[in-house]
């Protein structure tokens, strides 16, 4: 090297930046979004681990070689990173048994909707595929000064299945028809499972979610929705079931006009059951 020689080390570069709450879903970073703070990134190259990191309040991350930099929890300088080498960002544990206790009940959100590459675009999508329990970008560290703060991870609020409220109805113990269980309950999500908690006989099909209450007792059903990380959620339906009761047979009598006669109406219609209501 000559005297006078401008010595310059190496270009910095970073890469990172941002994990937020993708509140209505839709994998893309709305101007309204929170950030998402206290969640933990690493950085590798292929299996091995470079550095890890924890998202500030604005939910940044920040890898970078640059040797002058105070790292904080969140921005982790001087990072021997080499230009033209593939590095994984990774979000460890975003769902199963040891998921980070700051994602709660969230659940990564769709990926890559404006594309992969590290364009300007880019900059607004969520990057993270999930593999395995984690969510990964695995990109090209292009040359030293082409910092990318494309990679960014959006959660969104893992949505339920409801039961739905409880119903009922009244049937006769001689009914042939088909109750569908389902449409006496309302708001419920479908693909939950049907079973009976009371009662006896007449024909339940657990399977279609159906009671035929053809000499059935007053039964009740239960009905179970579950999901991944959702609590159960269950609705019931009560079928109260009474017993037929037998009016008789029609019949008639046939008295003049003035006659003193009382007529007792029981004697004239056959085969009825007691407790009926009279009326003309
Ligand atoms: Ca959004
Ligand atoms: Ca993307
Ligand atoms: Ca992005």
């Amino acid at each position: 090297m000559a005297a006078g020689d401008v010595v310059c080390d190496d270009p910095t570069v970073e890469v990172g930046n941002r994990i937020w709450m993708d509140t209505d879903g839709n994998g893309i970073q709305d101007a309204d979004e929170m950030a998402l703070a206290g969640i933990t990134v690493q950085l590798y190259n292929g299996s091995t681990l470079i550095a890890t990191a924890v998202t500030n309040s604005s939910g940044n991350y920040i890898f970078s070689s640059d040797p002058l930099g105070t790292t904080s929890s969140s921005h982790i300088y001087n990072l021997g990173l080499i230009a033209g080498t593939n590095y994984t960002i990774r979000v460890p544990n975003v769902q199963g048994g040891s998921k980070q206790t700051s994602l709660g009940t969230k659940i990564l959100t769709t990926p890559n909707l404006t594309g992969t590459t590290n364009s300007e675009i880019d900059k607004i999508d969520s990057d993270g595929i999930l593999v395995g329990n984690n969510a990964e970008v695995t990109f090209l560290l292009v040359s030293y000064g082409a910092n990318n703060h494309t990679l960014d991870f959006g959660f969104t609020a893992l949505t339920c299945p409801v039961a739905g409220t409880n119903g009922s109805t009244n049937v006769c113990d001689n009914s042939t028809l088909t109750i569908t269980l389902s449409s006496l309950i309302s708001g419920d999500s479908t693909g939950g499972v049907w079973s009976r908690v009371s009662g006896s006989g007449g024909t339940f099909n657990s399977t279609l979610g159906t009671f035929i209450p053809t000499g059935a007792t007053t039964s009740i059903f239960r009905y179970i929705v579950s999901a991944p990380g959702c609590p159960n959620d269950t609705s019931e339906v009560t079928v109260n079931v009474s017993p037929f009761r037998s009016a008789g047979t029609d019949g008639s009598d046939t008295e003049c006009d003035g006659s003193g006669t009382v007529i007792d109406l029981y004697s004239i219609i056959t085969g009825e059951q007691t407790g009926g209501t009279w009326s003309d």
